[in-house]
C-alpha cells in the first residue's frame, strides 16, 4: 500500500482490510478509532469495538516529520521499523514485558499492537503518588535480559554485528545527540526554560567541568555500541499496573551504552521525586512517596546488577571474554573481578548518562509532565533548581560512584 497519513476513519478501514488484524474484532462494524498520540513524534490510534470494549488494538504510524515541531522538521519514517523490530525482539528475550505486535507494514510505517487496556503510562500515576511494587522486579528482568543478550558478552561477534546492522538508526540518534547532549547546554532556538531559573541555566551553560563531562558522555552515547538500547526509556515509555509492566515506544533503539536506558529510568524517578516538593504539600505523604521512589531506584539497580551477573555466569557465550580465556589458575576469580568492574562501569554510566536526560528536561526542547504540570512558577523553579543540582552532581561525580547509594545520597543531599 502506498504511504498515506491515516485519520480516525481511514485507520479503521486499514485494520479491517487486513485479515490478521480484522480477526481481533467479532463485530467489525462497531469498531471506532480515536487518536491519542500525545508524544513528540507519531500518530497513535486506539481502535475499540463498541459492542465488545475488551476488543481493542493500538495502531501507531510515523509521519514524515517531527510532530512536536511540525512539518517544517522532516524526519525519516524508518523509525517504525526499529520500533517493530525491537518490540518483536523484546518478546523473544524478555517475554511478556512489551506489547505484542500483530502487524507491521513498512510502506505505511505502521505497527499494529496490543492495547494495554489495564495499564497506565507510568508518569501520571507517579505524580498521583501511586506505587508499583513489582516494577523494579519486572524492569530489572527486562533490562538484564535485553542488554545482556544483545551484547558481546552473550553473542558471537558475527551475530552481534548482524543484529547491530539492523538497528542503524541515524535520524533518531541525531535527535538524542542534539536534544539530550548538545542543544540544551548552548544557545539553540528551540530551548525553553522557566524565566525564574535563568541564572541557573546560564551557570550550566558556562560550567567548564560540566561541559567537558557532558562531551565525554555524548561521545560514549555516539560510539559505544554495547547492546541494543531503547534509547528513550523515560517513564512515559513504560506502562504499568500493580501487577504488570510493559516497555513501549522503542523507535529510538540502536546499539548504544547500556547505562543510557537504566539512567533514563533513574533520572525520571529522580525528577518525579523532586516534583513532589510542589505536588505534595503534606510532608508525611511526600516523604512516604519519596522513600518509595528511592527504594525503587535502589532495587532497580541492585536487581539489575544481580540478574545481569547471573545471566553472564550462566551463559558466557559471547565474543568478548570466552570461557577458555579464563582457563588458568586464578581464572575464575579474575572473571569475577572482570564482571564486577564491568557492572560498576554500567552503574557509573547509568548516572552520568541519565543525568543528561534530567538536565536537558530543565532547559531544552521538552520538559516532563511531572515538572511542567506545576502551575506556580516559583514552586516549579524551586523543583527545577533541585533537579539541576542533582543532575550536575551526577554528571561531575559519577566516575567515582562505587554503589547505587552514592547516587541516592546526592538526591537526599540536594533537597
Ligand atoms: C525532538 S523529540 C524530543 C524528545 O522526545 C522523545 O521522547 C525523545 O526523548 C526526544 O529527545
Ligand atoms: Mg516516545
Amino acid at each position: 500500500m502506498e504511504y498515506q497519513i491515516l485519520d480516525t476513519t481511514t485507520v479503521v478501514a486499514y485494520v479491517l482490510n487486513n485479515a490478521e488484524t480484522a480477526s481481533h474484532f467479532r463485530d467489525p462494524l462497531s469498531v471506532k478509532a480515536r487518536e491519542i498520540g500525545d508524544g513528540n513524534l507519531n500518530l497513535v490510534f486506539i481502535l475499540q469495538s463498541e459492542t465488545f470494549p475488551q476488543e481493542a488494538l493500538i495502531v501507531k504510524q510515523a509521519v514524515p516529520y517531527l510532530r512536536v515541531v511540525g512539518e517544517s522538521w522532516p524526519l525519516s519514517r524508518e523509525r517504525m521499523r526499529f520500533e517493530a523490530q525491537a518490540l518483536m525482539l523484546y518478546e523473544q528475550l524478555a517475554p511478556g514485558l512489551a506489547p505484542k505486535v500483530f502487524a507491521y507494514e513498512e510502506a505505511m510505517s505502521i505497527v499494529v499492537m496490543e492495547y494495554l487496556i489495564e495499564h497506565q503510562v507510568m508518569r501520571q500515576p507517579l505524580v498521583a503518588r501511586q506505587k508499583f511494587p513489582l516494577f523494579a522486579e519486572h524492569l530489572s528482568t527486562f533490562l538484564a535480559n535485553v542488554l545482556f543478550k544483545t551484547s558481546d558478552l552473550y553473542l558471537t561477534g558475527l551475530a552481534k554485528k548482524d543484529l547491530q546492522s539492523r538497528f542503524i538508526n541515524p535520524h533518531l540518534c541525531k535527535i538524542q545527540e542534539d536534544f539530550v547532549f548538545s542543544n540544551p547546554y548552548m544557545e539553540s532556538p528551540e530551548n525553553k526554560h522557566n524565566p525564574l531559573i535563568t541564572d541557573e541555566v546560564s551557570a550550566v551553560r558556562q560550567n567548564v567541568e560540566l561541559k567537558l563531562a557532558i562531551a565525554n558522555l555524548k561521545e560514549k552515547f555516539m560510539t559505544q555500541g554495547q547492546a541494543l538500547i531503547h534509547s528513550d526509556l523515560h517513564t512515559g515509555s513504560i506502562m504499568v499496573n500493580p501487577a504488570d509492566t510493559r516497555i513501549i515506544d522503542p523507535e529510538f533503539s540502536f546499539f548504544g551504552p547500556m547505562g543510557y536506558d537504566i539512567g533514563a529510568v533513574m533520572s525520571n524517578l529522580m525528577m518525579n521525586y523532586m516534583s513532589h516538593f510542589a505536588h505534595t504539600a503534606d510532608a508525611e505523604q511526600r516523604e512516604a512517596h519519596q522513600g518509595y521512589l528511592l527504594d525503587t531506584m535502589r532495587s532497580l539497580w541492585n536487581l539489575f546488577a544481580f540478574k545481569f551477573d547471573a545471566l553472564w555466569v550462566r551463559a558466557n557465550t559471547g565474543e568478548l571474554v570466552p570461557e577458555l580465556y579464563w582457563q588458568f589458575e586464578g581464572g575464575e576469580q579474575a572473571f569475577a573481578r572482570y564482571r564486577e568492574r564491568y557492572i560498576r562501569q554500567i552503574l557509573r554510566d547509568t548516572f552520568g548518562l541519565g543525568a543528561c536526560e534530567s538536565l536537558r528536561r530543565m532547559m531544552g526542547l521538552v520538559t516532563v509532565w511531572d515538572v511542567g504540570s506545576i502551575e506556580n512558577a516559583e514552586a516549579r523553579a524551586s523543583v527545577e533548581r533541585r533537579i539541576i543540582r542533582v543532575s550536575t552532581r551526577w554528571i561531575l561525580e559519577h566516575e567515582s560512584f562505587m554503589s547505587v547509594e552514592d547516587a541516592l545520597r546526592i538526591v537526599t543531599e540536594e533537597v
